[in-house]
């Protein structure tokens, strides 16, 4: 750094960022004119948000520094949050409001003759993730800004994120998600580089002292760049940092050798390979398919992010074994397990640790975190590929096994059974590696997502792991969302109407402020306000529909919305077959019935995995059904279908607070959390539920007269699954009428739909649709007498949000900093000495 007799020059020209409408528009214009050399002869939206996403840049990465600046000299606890998956979305509204400058940019765009909510909308959004766990750790990062933990998030920088969805003739096309023409919100640290090795061999010697030592040699060598995100905290002075790596060839350019040697291709094939590492996202949400590219993919990743933490520990020269009180690592999912490995081959190979000290200092360290009980999404590696990739981690890894082993035989001993089951290594026929039973040996705390789910995992998956560690071991932090995101940006009409009821916007830092709300359940004029917001989003919503799909809707109509990925388990093909029932009760009564239904319009939206056949089926249905209804003269506005094209996190943000009633129907147990169910509640919405994941605490907040539950109980899945299989189920008359229905082809061709059918009426209805349906379809009766009552409705919904506090991402991570991460809070006032705060 600059010696201290030199840094007056600094200080007098220290950058500071915008705070007035003038200071923001003067960086507008210097943007256009100098970053992207245009005028105001060539300005349009594009250049303008470019223009407008800089000045707020500017103004971020001052606080970002400055943030930086405090937590090193603190020197205190940080957690870093391990994720594949983060799903930002858009950044440009969301730093305007968490700053507070909103407004200043509004009038400062205006008077540069552009609306703030066109320049808005220019944004790609960043799609780094599948769904719930990569917005999860999205809303996490909001939250640990803004409750001012030192916390990083660690990621890939993926070239194509999630694909974005086209829906041709009904069918699902993937396009890829270029996102980085223009990215204005990372800053490339070139500087910032990490070797990364793979293959090789592993090489053990013995030194005079008669120590053994192993040498990973060989193989190839790929170059790690970090690329940082600035996360602004909301009316914090924190702004933490993501930092995602991005792969390219170690030897720079080109491979000189091969380059002058004439090989030129494969040079650059080299090159090309290295880059693949981050090049894409797995767009598979709930499954693991065990590639290879995956594999490299979370080592390069981890191994990237621990050198970086470990560097920045030893700068501080402590001792080793305080590594645990300066770093806590979350692991979101099993998907940086190796993080656990590459940690004690660090401590071991590199640092000469003993083995018990280092695993001490390692198991301190981790926490890890299950989303899922799904076993399909469960992730084992084969260990032939293991050892061909990571071959000194694959030793590590029976090293820990042994241990464990061990230490489980001494405290059960002759249940041969037990070791088998709880094995790290799955002798099965290729021996794999089961990364959840990894990361639970190489934690501290398992938690899981939800009260059920945390649950469920202790009773079925992890058990034996419960009685070998004991209960403590395992905990429960339901999940929660950032208000500031889902209620102030997504629903600022709703967001001001709260404030000016709960006396200003104090709420968005402490939900639970939100039960002021329920005084005015009864309130006329507020009902009216309510109710006049919750139109104004149906009809922009409405909009977008004409726009996008062609099909007009009528916002007076019942919107019935299920946004979430496509999964047999989530059950859209319930959903659909429900909305089959209603067109075939509607053809057949008279016009004079018809006249005393409640008009509907039932949205559908979500990606499929490519390669998920059966979930490409279900949108393929959805648009069949829509494109029969919509069109019938019998029906009108009494019934629409519309499948939106495309679902993602900016769109979340309209359809979300447009909802009367959201489908949070899983067959129970098989959804951990789910985190939309608590976005449409909060935005004035009601559920038409299972009791599945955060539905039943969302429940027990709400009231069970404000939530429209039903279906089978977890603890009745097995037995009706059994029954199932031995033939002992009759489908339910009303479900079959509608499969006579699609049989018959009035949704078009009929074998397009044999397997969705089928998987229900031949093949075990393992989702157990037909079990539900009856009481599915009862529900949604109820919903359309109870919406009738619009008076009752609306107050339902107000006192369901004045009920929605607890589901704040800001009450999680203190949870998580608490019981997991034993991390405090840093603001300038106790962390800086040295004058660089505010
Ligand atoms: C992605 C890749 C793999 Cl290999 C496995 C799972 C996923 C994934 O996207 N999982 C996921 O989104 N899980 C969801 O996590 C949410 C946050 O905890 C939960 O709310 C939701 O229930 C769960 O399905």
């Amino acid at each position: 750094s600059i010696p201290e007799n030199q840094r007056e020059a600094w200080k007098k020209y220290q950058t500071k960022g915008f705070s007035t409408k003038e200071e923001f528009e003067k960086g507008v214009v210097r943007h256009v004119e100098t970053t992207l050399a245009r005028s105001m002869f060539n300005c349009d939206e594009t250049a303008a948000y470019a223009a407008a996403s800089l000045a707020f840049r500017d103004r971020l990465i001052i606080e970002w520094n400055r943030t930086q600046q405090r937590q090193t000299f603190a020197d205190s606890k940080r957690v870093y949050y391990l994720s594949l998956e983060f799903l930002m979305g858009r950044a440009l509204d969301n730093a305007m409001l968490n700053v507070g400058l909103k407004n200043v940019a509004k009038e400062g765009m205006s008077e540069l003759g552009f609306r703030i909510e066109d320049i808005i909308e220019q944004e790609h959004d960043a799609a780094l993730g599948n769904g719930g766990l990569g917005r999860l750790a999205a809303c996490f990062l909001d939250s640990m800004a803004s409750l001012n933990y030192p916390a990083w998030g660690y990621g890939l920088r993926y070239r194509y994120g999630i694909f974005k969805q086209e829906i041709v003739d009904g069918y699902q096309v993937e396009v890829p998600d270029y996102w980085l023409d223009f990215n204005p919100w990372e800053f490339p640290r070139h500087d910032i580089t990490v070797d990364i090795q793979f293959y090789g061999n592993v090489r053990k010697y013995q030194d005079d002292k008669g120590v053994q030592t192993a040498v990973w040699e060989g193989g190839e060598i790929v170059k790690a760049t970090a690329f940082d995100v600035p996360i602004p905290g909301y009316s914090t002075p924190t702004t933490n940092n993501l930092r995602l790596w991005s792969s390219k060839a170690a030897s720079g350019e080109f491979d000189f050798q091969k380059f002058n040697s004439g090989d030129y291709e494969s040079s650059v094939a080299d090159q090309q390979r290295a880059e693949t590492i981050s090049a894409v996202l797995y767009p598979n949400d709930n499954l693991d398919r065990g590639k290879e590219l995956r594999l490299k993919q979370q080592y390069f990743w981890v191994a990237a992010s621990l050198y970086d933490i470990v560097r920045r520990f030893k700068k501080s020269k402590r001792a080793w074994r305080e590594f645990p009180d300066q770093v806590a690592i979350q692991l979101n999912d099993t998907h940086p397990t190796l993080a656990i490995v590459e940690l004690q081959r660090i401590l071991i190979d590199l640092e000469g640790l003993e083995w018990d000290e280092a695993w001490s200092i390692v198991s301190q360290t981790f926490g890890y975190t299950n989303h899922t009980v799904l076993p399909e999404a469960l992730e084992k590696w084969s260990v032939p590929l293991f050892q061909n990739l990571l071959p000194r981690h694959l030793q590590i890894i029976y090293e820990i096994n042994l241990f464990f082993l061990q230490s489980v035989e001494r405290k059960f001993p002759k249940e041969r059974d037990l070791l088998a089951r709880v094995s790290i290594i799955e002798e099965s026929q290729p021996k794999m590696v089961r990364m959840a039973y990894l990361a639970i040996v190489g934690s501290h705390k398992v938690n899981g997502v939800a009260e059920l789910h945390s649950d469920l995992i202790k009773t079925t998956i992890f058990k034996d792991f419960v009685r070998i560690f004991g209960p403590d071991k395992f905990t429960n932090v339901t999940n929660g969302i950032t208000p500031r995101r889902w209620l102030h940006q997504a629903n600022p009409r709703l967001s001001e109407l709260i404030a000016s009821k709960t006396g200003g916007y104090g709420f968005l830092k402490d939900l639970t402020m939100l039960n002021k709300l329920e005084q005015f359940a009864d309130d006329k004029e507020f009902k009216k306000e309510w109710q006049e917001i919750k139109y104004a989003n149906k009809v922009r919503l409405a909009k977008h529909i004409k726009a996008t799909t062609g099909v007009t809707v009528n916002p007076s109509a019942l919107f019935d919305i299920q946004v979430k990925r496509i999964h047999e388990y989530k059950r859209q093909q319930m959903n659909i077959f429900g909305v089959i029932h209603r067109y075939l009760t509607i053809k057949a009564m008279s016009p004079e019935e018809r006249k005393k239904l409640a008009p509907r319009v039932s949205i559908f939206g979500g990606k499929a995995a490519p390669g998920y056949w059966m979930a490409k089926t279900i949108i393929h249905l959805v648009n069949s059904v829509g494109a029969v209804v919509n069109k019938d003269t019998d029906v009108g506005d009494l019934l629409k279908v519309i499948f939106l094209e495309d679902y993602n996190v900016s769109k979340a943000e309209t359809i979300i607070p447009a909802s009367d009633i959201s489908e949070h129907i899983s067959t129970a147990g098989t959804e951990a959390s789910g985190t939309s169910n608590m976005k449409f509640v909060l935005n004035g919405g009601l559920i038409i539920g299972t009791c599945d994941g955060a539905n039943i605490e969302i429940t027990r907040e709400v009231g069970e007269n404000n939530i429209f539950l039903f279906g089978n109980l977890s603890e009745d899945v097995d037995e009706l699954r059994h029954a199932h299989t031995y033939g002992r189920h009759e489908l339910d008359p009303s479900l079959a009428k509608v499969f006579d229905s699609i049989k018959s082809g009035t949704f078009g061709d009929v074998n397009s739909f044999s397997a969705l059918v089928g998987a229900i009426e031949d093949h075990g209805d393992y989702y157990l649709v037909s079990d539900d349906f009856l009481s599915y379809i009862q529900t949604q009766d109820l919903v359309d007498q109870a919406y009738k009552n619009q008076d009752e409705w609306i107050s339902k919904c107000i006192i369901s949000v004045a009920r929605m506090g607890f589901f704040s991402s800001d009450r999680c991570i203190n949870e998580y900093a608490e019981s997991i991460w034993n991390i405090e809070p840093l603001t300038p006032e106790d962390g800086n000495t040295s004058g660089l705060g505010k």
